[in-house]
């Protein structure tokens, strides 16, 4: 019988925690007992999270784009928090979907921003606390992005592909020092990501999912409590699931 680890030893901090994966990821760890460290902008958000699992929820106002902000968010954590061992990386955005000749310079540079600096702001904060404590786990939310292009994903899917790589390097730096590090990669999951892309349209964000089964949050959660519930002398390197309605792009040729 394979042994899990125990949820109740977790301490979890989560980023991007105030929607969607994050949100659901949160749920699934404290409706098992786990401690979280529930980081967001959303301050509402965070307070009723915190409403829903009383005791078990520290929340922290954030922006991970800035960070002597996140280093001293880190920092100033209290106890029993401050000895969080799973840190989910997870907030991120994409924004657009024009080509990259029309595409206006500040959603690239927000992507950027977010998904990369604001990831790496994190990790650099979070991770000495864990390899001195010679237990963590770090996992990413990546994406089928970062893997295959489709048009108008320019930005987004090489910040994803980023994330990819940087996991990879990021291993090659902490294994055995009892750090894990994880990459989740995503398909077609539906959140408030397409409310976000398309900067408030509900319209065109119901589109990308209307008559489709998308993967929730929820499925999601449940592949980061895997990851992190296996023993400790295992390390799962990269999840990656799709919706099972979504394919592959053809390869494109045009003309004329
Ligand atoms: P949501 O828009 O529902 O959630 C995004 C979360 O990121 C929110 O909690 C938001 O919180 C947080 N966030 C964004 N910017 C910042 C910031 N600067 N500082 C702190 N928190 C921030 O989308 P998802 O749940 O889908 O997205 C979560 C992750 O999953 C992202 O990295 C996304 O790229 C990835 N992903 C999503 C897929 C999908 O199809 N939905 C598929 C593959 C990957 P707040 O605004 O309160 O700060
Ligand atoms: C988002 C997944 O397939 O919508 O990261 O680009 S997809």
């Amino acid at each position: 019988m394979y042994q899990m680890l125990d949820p109740k030893t977790l301490t979890v901090l989560i980023t991007g925690a105030t929607s969607g994966i994050g949100a659901a990821t949160v749920r699934r760890f404290a409706g098992a007992g786990a401690r979280i460290v529930a980081v967001g902008r959303r301050v509402e958000r965070l307070e009723a999270l915190a409403a829903e699992f009383p005791g078990l929820i520290h929340p922290v106002v954030l922006d991970v784009r800035d960070w002597a902000a996140t280093q001293a968010a880190i920092a100033a954590l209290p106890e029993p928090f401050a000895a969080y061992n799973v840190v989910f990386a997870n907030a991120g955005l994409a924004l657009g979907l024009e080509p990259a000749h029309q595409v206006a310079m500040d959603d690239w540079r927000d992507m950027v921003d977010t998904n990369i600096t604001g990831l790496l702001n994190t990790v650099r904060a979070a991770l000495p606390g864990m390899v001195e404590r010679k237990e963590g786990h770090v996992v990413f939310t990546g994406s089928v992005a970062g893997d295959y292009p489709y048009p108008g994903g320019n930005t987004y899917g090489a910040t994803k592909a980023f994330v990819k790589q940087f996991s990879l390097g990021l291993w090659a730096d902490v294994s055995g020092t009892g750090v894990r590090v994880t990459n989740i990669e995503p398909g077609l999951t539906e959140t408030e990501f397409s409310l976000v892309r398309f900067k408030g349209d509900e319209t065109r964000a119901e589109k990308i999912y209307n008559g489709t089964a998308p993967m929730t949050g929820e499925d999601i959660a449940e592949q980061v409590f895997f990851a992190c519930s296996v023993p400790r002398h295992v390390n799962i390197n990269r999840i990656q699931a799709m919706a099972s309605v979504q394919g592959f792009s053809p390869l494109t040729i045009k003309r004329g």
